[in-house]
């Protein structure tokens, strides 16, 4: 077999790059050197050339294409990241629909499965990857292509209730029986999925694999995890080495307690509130003033929507305020840092810090919880206060659990991190390390991989090739937002106020470059 993996970003490795610790990209690439394979999807340059691109590394081969001004702006930031993205996350309140961007959206999974077509050879297996490409492997079928197909879903993926609200979503959701195994996060992802093909598309279930139609899918949950065992040995490193960033926060803390938080700029990882609640953690405990500070590494991610510009002005604000409401002439309660930082450096600061503040108001996994705990000291660890809404709860039970909305039990699980006394702080980390070294990324790129390779595929879609934004047709209930899914799809022209240009500048050490 060979493997295909296609994700919305693809970053091509120098030719002598070694390669970063952890990390989803190097697992898949090692995953892809195993098997030989391709690894296909956007080169991240907006440009007027849409050619592919080849370049072989090994046996692997990267195969990327430009998209055009309009595609980024309705794929990628319109329909992708101001429509699923914020209803994912249960942010109804912030989830911008446009037709043009569905259209959009359509349109450069219809190009990719095109481009894609061409390449795949009988016996590959394809893997793809998150939100953006939910429903390339209904236009891979529709172009014939009978490979077995996968999909992971790197976020959370809400009930029924919540993702009807968003127009087209019974069309999109169908589109997801055009896979062999559709992978979540957890368990209540994966429940949430089937329900929404049983509700809004008629599927029928066994609990475990869903019937729409001719096809049959498996949905279940694959906590995703990290390189631990690389991590661990990053954050040992650290503390050897001279001119790391570990010896300078402990120069600049001198015997301060850290407290850190480390998360794409994003408002679905709560930074606000958790700023929020740090204060009131010092308000309520005045006696804690001057021994400890707050470090918040948040490198701008998506700046060129609207959200996320003004996410980055609040959190400004915000520890602005606090600083100078708290703060004293030699100690500043909360720093903010808006950039990236290599992978040892971040080992270092996780180590160094006693408490790891892991507050998303909902987040598919979240893997900073668990390289936090990677990176503690066996002898001597620090404390994870962990929200209960991160998909890393469900397994991080030894965790502090917290409700990131209420800033009073968040600023006194602070207060009880940096209590703690040593035993019980050595019993959590224990329980905890033994999850994150029992599940980690070559776990989870093993067992997914296994459990599509196995999963039997069933007869092709039977119907005619049909566009996939027509309406349901052929179920035995009635979709329940079938209303929503109506019409004819047509192009509006953009509302003033959102920029069409700039390529985004994210981080080539974030997860797949979301
Ligand atoms: P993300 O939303 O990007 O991922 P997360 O899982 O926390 O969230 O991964 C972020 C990664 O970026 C971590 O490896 C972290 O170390 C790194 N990172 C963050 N800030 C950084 C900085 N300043 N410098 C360097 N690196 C930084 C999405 C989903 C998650 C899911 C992952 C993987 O939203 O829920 O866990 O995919 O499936």
């Amino acid at each position: 077999m060979r493997l295909v993996v296609v994700s919305n970003r693809v970053t091509i490795p120098d030719r002598h790059e070694k390669a970063a610790a952890g990390g989803l990209a190097v697992a898949l690439r090692e995953a892809l050197e195993r098997h030989g394979g391709l690894w296909f999807g956007w080169s991240g340059v907006v440009g007027a050339a849409r050619q592919l691109r080849e370049t072989q590394r090994g046996n692997v081969t990267y195969a990327v294409t430009d998209l055009s001004e309009a595609e980024r702006e309705s794929y990628y930031l319109g329909f992708s990241n101001r429509a699923l993205w914020p209803i994912m996350h249960y942010r109804l309140g912030l989830t911008e629909f446009q037709r043009s961007d569905y259209i959009g959206y359509l349109g450069v999974n219809r190009r990719f499965a095109r481009e894609l077509t061409r390449m795949i050879q009988p016996d590959d297996v394809i893997w793809i990857h998150d939100y953006h490409l939910i429903p390339l492997a209904a236009e891979l079928r529709r172009r014939g292509v009978t490979n077995r197909i996968g999909y992971f879903h790197h976020i959370p993926w809400p009930s029924a209730d919540v993702l009807s609200a968003l127009p087209f979503s019974t069309t999109l959701v169908r589109t997801l029986a055009a896979y062999d195994l559709v992978g979540m996060q957890t368990e209540v992802d994966a429940r949430n999925l089937i329900g929404c093909l049983v509700d809004m598309c008629g599927a029928r279930t066994d609990g475990r694999r869903v019937r729409l139609g001719v096809r049959e899918t498996a949905v279940q949950s694959f906590p995703i995890g990290i390189d631990v065992e690389a991590f661990r040995r990053l954050a040992a490193a650290s503390v050897r080495q001279a001119a790391t960033p570990l010896r300078a926060t402990r120069e600049s803390l001198g015997e301060r307690k850290l407290v850190i938080g480390v998360d794409r700029l994003d408002y679905s990882k709560g930074i606000v509130q958790r700023l929020e609640a740090f204060g009131q953690f010092l308000q309520s405990h005045p006696d804690e003033r001057g021994r400890v500070s707050l470090l918040q590494i948040a490198p701008p991610s998506r700046s060129d929507v609207p959200e996320y510009a003004e996410l980055d002005r609040m959190s400004d604000e915000v520890a602005g305020r606090l600083n100078a409401q708290i703060g004293e002439f030699d100690w500043t309660p909360i720093r903010v840092v808006k950039k990236a930082y290599s992978r040892t450096a971040l080992a270092g600061f996780y180590r160094r810090a006693e408490v790891g503040l892991v507050t998303p108001m909902r987040d598919g996994m979240n893997l900073v919880a668990k390289e936090y705990v990677a990176a503690q000291n066996p002898a001597d660890p620090g404390v994870l206060v962990l929200s209960r809404f991160a998909g890393a709860a469900q397994q991080l039970g030894e965790a502090l659990i917290v409700n990131p909305y209420d800033t009073h039990e968040v600023a006194e699980a602070i207060r009880t991190a940096l209590a703690m006394p040593k035993s019980e702080r050595i019993r959590r980390f224990e329980a905890l390390y033994h999850v994150i070294e029992t599940s980690g990324i070559h776990w989870w790129t093993q067992r997914y991989l296994d459990a599509l390779t196995r999963s039997p595929v069933e007869a092709e879609i039977a119907e005619p090739p049909r566009k996939v934004d027509a309406p349901a047709r052929g179920t035995s209930r009635k979709p329940r937002a079938a209303v929503l899914d109506r019409g004819e799809v047509k192009g509006r022209p953009v509302p003033a106020g959102r920029k069409r240009n700039a390529v985004p500048a994210e981080s080539g050490h974030l997860t797949l470059v979301r």
